[in-house]
């Protein structure tokens, strides 16, 4: 191991000041000066340490990761064969820009993308820098390997913030608020969310036909799981219903796995729940451990039909974020961490779902494996409560438990602890959700 790392944070809750303290405060005062108000920020408390799952904050407190940097560090916070690889990888070389002169560490990882991803086809894969990346990637390709313009997106999806995939985000607010023009040719329908009716197959289906047409379509993308829409898992039959609807048409069926990928769900992708196998995969976050990468990955005749320098980027593929991405895969397989998942979830839904029978808020809890939402509603038992989420989200923070929300309607709380937090913690958060939806 490489001399000079920090100790690892102890694994325990530890509370010494209010949440944000003192410093966190401070710091606040200055970030305000230096750092316009568009970035926001769920909880204010500013990191020292973290891992496996505990955040350390500036004024010496220890909070329960359930967040895990939004579901990028699911193999661990500063894991330490991903500190080990940085380290080395970063005193090698940092750059070169693999059009100029390539490297084995961006080809391992593609190696990797084209056998974990759904599907034994032949396969190609190339690497960006954001989740953002991969998806205005899996467009640029499926519009070139198609010759055709339109691509689908759905209610409730989240696929980024530059131009083009703002456009194929669902939510105006506070995402596309008065940031448009917005890009052509992008078209919605609706996302099937059993909880709220809405989003049958047939339904999706008819709009995809009617307003659409799907002779003009390129590309269905969609994430299996909507995550920023409020963890919303699509009815059982309509990802497979869907993908042979674009099947039969010679639509490419797109899956955004940025926040489903890398074990999150019980799977090492969301869409292998159902057997769904897409024809392009955009994946990110947890690909990475932390560090900025993005991988596009498609069957090899989409992906080579595209002309040579058609496809490309100064950073993507980046040696130190390959190295990473290489030792997150080696911890996610030497450490179980798929399984964990699916523990995780074991440990997880049964006692959330005991809320919903005795707090008429909880409208729903829902999700899978390590990926779980938990929709707060009014008396009616549907409509939206965005207040009772922030007071339980707000309960979560003072009593040191990092929560997130999420949701179209902003009345979901959201929980993507990382794969390697201890059984311990595990409880211990789930104990302070609980007695926090009781209170709120
Ligand atoms: N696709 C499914 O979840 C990023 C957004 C955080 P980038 N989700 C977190 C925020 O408020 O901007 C995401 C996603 C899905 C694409 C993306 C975009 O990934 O790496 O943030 O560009």
């Amino acid at each position: 191991m490489v001399s000079g790392v920090p100790e690892q944070v102890p694994q325990q809750r530890r509370l010494l000041t209010e949440i944000p303290g003192p410093r966190s405060r401070e710091l606040w005062a200055r970030r305000e000066r230096a750092i316009p108000k568009g970035v926001s920020t769920t909880l204010p408390v500013f990191v020292i340490r973290a891992g496996p799952g505990i955040l350390e904050d500036v004024d010496g407190n220890r909070l329960i990761d359930f967040g895990s940097g939004i579901s990028t560090t699911n193999a661990g916070n500063s894991a330490p064969l991903v500190v080990e690889a940085i380290w080395e990888q970063s005193a090698l070389f940092t750059h070169t820009c693999f059009q100029v002169t390539p490297y084995a560490g961006y080809v391992e990882v593609c190696e990797h993308l084209n056998e974990l991803t759904p599907g034994d086809h032949e396969k190609r894969s190339f690497l960006v820098n954001s989740g953002a990346e991969a998806i205005e990637n899996v467009v640029k390709v499926a519009r070139y390997a198609t010759g055709r313009p339109g691509i689908v997106a759905f209610d409730h999806g989240f696929h980024g913030r530059t131009l083009l995939t703002m456009t194929l985000t669902g939510k105006e607010m506070p995402y596309k608020h008065g940031f448009g023009p917005f890009a052509p040719e992008v078209h919605r329908a609706p996302y099937s969310y059993p909880f709220r009716g809405t989003g049958r197959l047939a339904d999706t289906i008819a709009v995809l036909e009617t307003s659409v047409g799907a002779e003009s379509i390129a590309a269905v993308l969609v994430e299996p799981i909507a995550g920023e829409g409020g963890v919303v898992v699509p009815e059982a039959g309509w990802l497979t219903g869907l993908a042979s609807w674009c099947r039969e048409r010679g639509i490419l069926f797109v899956a955004d796995e940025v926040q489903t990928g890398f074990g999150r769900t019980g799977d090492w992708f969301a869409c292998e729940h159902e057997g769904v196998v897409p024809d392009l995969v955009a994946t990110a976050k947890s690909l990475g451990g932390g560090l900025p990468i993005g991988g596009v990955t498609g069957r090899a005749e989409v992906m080579d039909s595209v002309h040579p320098g058609g496809l490309g980027g100064t950073f993507g593929g980046n040696p130190v974020s390959c190295a990473a991405t290489l030792a997150v895969i080696r911890t996610i397989e030497t450490e179980g961490l798929i399984e964990r998942a699916r523990v995780i979830g074991e440990a997880m839904l049964p006692r959330l779902r005991k809320l919903s029978a005795t707090v008429p808020a909880v409208g729903e809890v829902r999700g899978r494996g390590a990926m779980v939402g938990i929709e707060f509603v009014r008396d009616d038992g549907i409509t939206p409560d965005r207040e009772i989420t922030g007071r339980v989200l707000h309960r979560c923070h003072q009593a040191g438990l990092l929560v997130l929300t999420a949701g179209t309607y902003g009345n979901v709380i959201r929980l993507l602890p990382p794969l390697v937090i201890s059984d311990e913690l595990l409880e211990e958060g789930l104990a302070i959700l609980e007695q926090a939806v009781t209170a709120a």
